[in-house]
This record gives C-alpha cells, sequence and structure tokens, in this order.
C-alpha cells in the first residue's frame, strides 16, 4: 500500500527512473541478495517502506516473524545503502514505537520513556531499530539516512484478510460482505473505545516526497493528521458510507490495543506539510477502490 502509494507520488513530479521489487522478485530478508541488488541498481534515494505489516491479531499472532523479518529488511536496506553511497534515505516507522501511555499527543521526544503496548511489541521494538540504524550511520558515518513515523494507513492496495488486516480494511470488508448477503450483525472487535488517528496513503507518500526533498536532520518526524476519533466512531462512519443497515456487535474477547495513539504533528505543520485528505472522504474512496479491485483484494 504505502510503496505503491510513493511511487505513484513520484510519477507525478514527473520522475522516470523508478526502481521497485516484489517480495517475490527480492527477499529483502537475504542479506545477500539485497547487497547484489544495491551493487547492481546502485539507487540515488532510498524509500524503505518494505516490512511485514498487519494490525492488532496480526501483530500479536506472529511476534517472531514481525520482529526477525523487520529487524532483517532494515539492517539489510541501511547497510547495503551505506556501503552503495546512497545519498538519502527515508525510514518508515510507526506510531506504535510511543509507549503505551505516553501523554498525548505523543511528541517525538517520548520515544522510549515507558514500557510499549504488549500487542505490538516486536514490530515496535523493530521499528525503534530502524531509527536508531539511521541515527547510527548518520553519527558513525555521516549518512543523511531519515526517519518518518506515520500514524495508521489506509487507502489503495491495502490488505483485506480479515485475520492480518488493520481495522479500517477489516471494516470495510465486513460491512460490505453483510450488506450483500442481508446479514442482520458484523462483528467488531473490542469494546469501541480505543482512539486511532488515520492517514491516507496518498497524504502519506506526499509527506514522504516532502521530507525526501525539505529534511536532514537526525530527529524523526510524526506523520499524520493531528486529529483521531474513536473505533466506534469509525465503524459507525464506514457502516454509513457502505449503506449497512444492520447492528454492530461488539466482540471484547478481541484485544482494545493502546487505549490512544494522537500524533503531535506541530513540527511537521511548522515545516509547511499538511494532510489533505479528511477521514470520510478518504473512506469514500477507499470503498470506491474497494468496489473496483475487490477481485483482487479478496483471494
Ligand atoms: O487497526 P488495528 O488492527 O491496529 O486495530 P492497532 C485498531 C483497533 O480497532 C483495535 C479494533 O482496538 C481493534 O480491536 N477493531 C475493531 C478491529 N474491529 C476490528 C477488526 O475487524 N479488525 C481489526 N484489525 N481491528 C496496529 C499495530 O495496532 O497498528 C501495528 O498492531 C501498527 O503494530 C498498526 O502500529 C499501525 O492500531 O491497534
Amino acid at each position: 500500500m504505502v510503496g505503491s502509494a510513493i511511487v505513484r507520488k513520484l510519477q507525478d513530479e514527473g520522475y522516470t527512473t523508478i526502481i521497485t521489487r516484489t517480495s517475490s522478485e527480492l527477499d529483502l530478508r537475504n542479506q545477500a541478495a539485497v547487497t547484489d541488488f544495491f551493487d547492481q541498481e546502485n539507487p540515488d534515494y532510498v524509500f524503505l517502506a518494505a516490512a511485514k505489516v498487519g494490525g492488532i491479531l496480526a501483530n500479536n499472532t506472529y511476534r517472531a516473524e514481525f520482529l526477525y523479518d523487520n529487524l532483517m529488511i532494515e539492517s539489510n536496506i541501511i547497510h547495503s545503502a551505506y556501503k552503495t553511497g546512497v545519498k538519502k534515505l527515508l525510514f518508515l516507522g510507526s506510531s506504535c514505537i510511543y509507549p503505551k501511555l505516553a501523554p498525548q499527543p505523543l511528541k517525538e521526544e517520548y520515544l522510549l520513556s515507558g514500557y510499549l503496548e504488549s500487542t505490538n511489541e516486536p514490530y515496535a521494538i523493530a521499528k525503534i531499530t530502524g531509527i536508531k540504524l539511521c541515527d547510527a550511520y548518520r553519527s558513525q558515518y555521516g549518512c543523511n539516512f531519515i526517519s518518518a513515523m506515520p500514524t495508521n494507513l489506509y487507502g489503495p492496495n491495502d490488505n483485506y484478510n480479515l485475520q492480518g488486516s488493520h481495522v479500517l480494511p477489516a471494516l470495510i470488508r465486513k460491512f460490505h460482505e453483510a450488506k450483500v448477503n442481508d446479514e442482520p450483525t458484523v462483528e467488531v472487535w473490542g469494546t469501541g473505545s480505543p482512539m486511532r488517528e488515520f492517514l491516507h496513503a496518498d497524504d502519506l507518500a506526499d509527506a514522504c516526497f516532502f521530507l525526501m526533498e525539505n529534511y536532514n536532520d537526525e530527529l524523526f518526524v510524526n506523520i499524520g493528521t493531528g486529529e483521531d476519533v474513536t473505533i466506534r466512531e469509525a465503524a459507525e462512519l464506514i457502516k454509513d458510507i457502505v449503506g449497512f443497515e444492520g447492528e454492530l456487535r461488539w466482540n471484547t474477547e478481541k484485544p482494545d490495543g493502546t487505549p490512544r495513539k494522537l500524533m503531535d504533528v506541530s513540527r511537521l505543520h511548522e515545516m509547511g506539510w499538511k494532510h489533505r485528505t479528511e477521514l470520510r472522504q478518504g473512506l469514500e474512496m477507499t470503498y470506491q477502490d474497494f468496489l473496483a479491485n475487490e477481485v483482487l483484494y479478496i483471494e
């Protein structure tokens, strides 16, 4: 989702020499394969968006994979970028790097000031390591490697697998299928009280391009909208957009995860960047994209 959004942004900006690989073409966990790739292609600029990602259930179930795969991907790419003299690299982390009970909104300096949320601790540790790798290669070797921490994302090419997905694609699919099959209820996980901030993938890509052009410092930068909603509000919004007329059934056996993770985006705003897509509009676009690509998204 993020990689394809960045490619769309670069194409819109007129770039023609964009080098990409799918995961089946290049296994980024494989050090030798990544070394060969960088030696052959010699990229000038790297957007490191590749990661093993998923929603709360996937993070909590595949704890070893979320830690191992992400550590390998980051280590291989960042080290190869240094070895081959990449001019600039942007590493993408996640808002889950912050302590579970950090004050809100989350300022960049709250990193490592408390315990992490347990459901995604392995993923968060891997992402914190990515930030620290960029910092270490900057301080020891002078590499211009920067990091950005996006909030929860959604948009085209999201994962619609109900066991692996994040909340918004899961609910788009569930409400849509319940509407089509005339079902009376839709199961929604947790209590509905956690709050989440959501950013459209095209806005994220725009922010990544902005940072690649304008930001060269060590301290990582939050990327978000600065606004959040409860999961209950998000569910009601999707229900309305999809046109499902039944009831929500809250399954409190499933975890809520962190109570809130609202980004403080004042640094990005001060630099002159702000999101464009509001949540309702973004979800309407995403539902249309889901309808157009349902066959591809649901295998
Ligand atoms: O989007 P989500 O899986 O990730 O869940 P997190 C957000 C909230 O939505 C949780 C609730 O409180 C879920 O219980 N929820 C309700 C659902 N219904 C559903 C559903 O059908 N599917 C899903 N997936 N959730 C992830 C982290 O946390 O966020 C990652 O695990 C990463 O590490 C990512 O940071 C951005 O926001 O809780």
